[in-house]
């Protein structure tokens, strides 16, 4: 019935619509219709509602509301379970409660804000409401942990297939966890895990897409870039939101038929990394070499004068070094 309110809405928005209207059209009672409308201004839509005039539907277009992902899913599961935030801490902690909480594989969390998004080793993410797509997603993988950090490597494919499918941008994959335009960072992904010592019990993949922001905090005004800034235009984050989900479904499907190897060759594929002078920066020290490719467990190969280095993901960063 809230969906049925919902398509007359929007079938008259920019114009009122009487309850008596909406109660003869749906044959339910002006108190059910009432009813059903304060629950769709809970849930996030703007309706207004005029004594004399009825309901208005303000805007239904730029809301990450979950009715309105479902409306345009294409993945079977990714997306299936939707909850949805204005304003939370950080998705990827929401999804941990529910992912400890038994819910089931696919489960998304989406928040138009996050109060305290997170990066890597708890760095800040710059989440600010309706401009971006803060999103995570329940995976449950039938492999060991040992094969999680490849899960951000995955992701990063899935997501910037998807981009370049709806934007045409041109971004490329910085290892191990960023998409990046013109040396910009527009994604970044964070991926969580629980596990026992030989199985997974559930992984969450975050990742924070810079989508319609014109401004960034001045820390990272130099680094960061939006789609918006890199298409010249706004994005539907919907559209893209849901190809995201259909993306990183084919993606992960492949993965559990034939393991990583098709993934980590579509990665090397859409990667910026390999083949640049890179710096690598650890806790203690730093060195530079070529970033050379990736091995099977996704371990960044960087090749010096000393012979051929094996970065892992998690306890460095690497920036390209410019030719002197
Ligand atoms: C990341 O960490 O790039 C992973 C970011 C994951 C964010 C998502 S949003 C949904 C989900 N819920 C969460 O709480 N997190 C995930 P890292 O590689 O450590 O990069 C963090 C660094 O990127 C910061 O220290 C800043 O320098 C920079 N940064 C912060 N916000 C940014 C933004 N919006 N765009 C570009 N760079 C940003």
């Amino acid at each position: 019935m809230r969906n049925a309110i919902l398509e007359i809405l929007k079938q008259n928005t920019g114009q009122y619509i009487s309850g008596e209207e909406i109660s003869q059209a749906l044959q339910v009672s002006r108190t059910a219709v009432w009813k059903h409308i304060r629950t769709l201004k809970q849930s996030g839509y703007d309706i207004e509602a005029h004594s004399r005039l009825g309901y208005t539907l303000r805007q239904t277009t730029d809301r990450l509301l979950p009715a309105e992902i479902k409306a345009h899913l294409t993945s079977e599961v990714l997306g299936q379970e939707i909850y949805y935030f204005g304003e939370v801490d950080s998705t990827n902690n929401e999804a941990k409660k529910l992912a400890a909480n038994g819910c089931p594989e696919g489960t998304i969390v989406v928040a138009e804000a996050q109060a305290t998004g997170r990066g890597r080793l708890s760095r800040g993410w710059f989440s600010p409401f309706g401009k971006g797509i803060w999103l995570s997603v329940v995976l449950r993988p039938p492999f060991g942990p040992m094969d999680a950090a490849k899960c951000t490597l995955m992701a990063a494919v899935g997501v910037n297939r998807a981009i370049n499918k709806v934007t045409g941008t041109g971004c490329g994959i910085k290892w191990p966890n960023d998409i990046l335009w013109n040396g910009r960072k527009i994604v970044g992904i964070l991926t969580e895990m629980s596990a026992e010592m030989d199985a997974i019990n559930y992984v969450v993949i975050g990742m924070g897409i810079n989508v319609n922001i014109d401004e960034f905090p001045d820390d990272i005004a130099a680094t960061a870039a939006s789609l918006s800034i890199a298409s010249g235009h706004q994005i539907s984050r919907i559209k893209l939101l849901t190809a995201i989900l259909s993306e990183l479904e084919s993606v992960y499907m492949l993965v559990k038929k034939t393991g990583f190897a098709p993934a980590l060759a579509a990665w090397r594929e859409e990667s910026i990394t390999l083949g640049q002078t890179v710096k690598v920066c650890g806790f203690e020290s730093s060195f530079n070499g070529v970033a050379v490719d990736i091995d099977a467990d996704g371990a960044l190969l960087v090749e010096t004068p000393q012979g051929i280095e094996r970065v892992l993901a998690g306890d460095v960063s690497i920036r390209p070094v410019m030719p002197e």
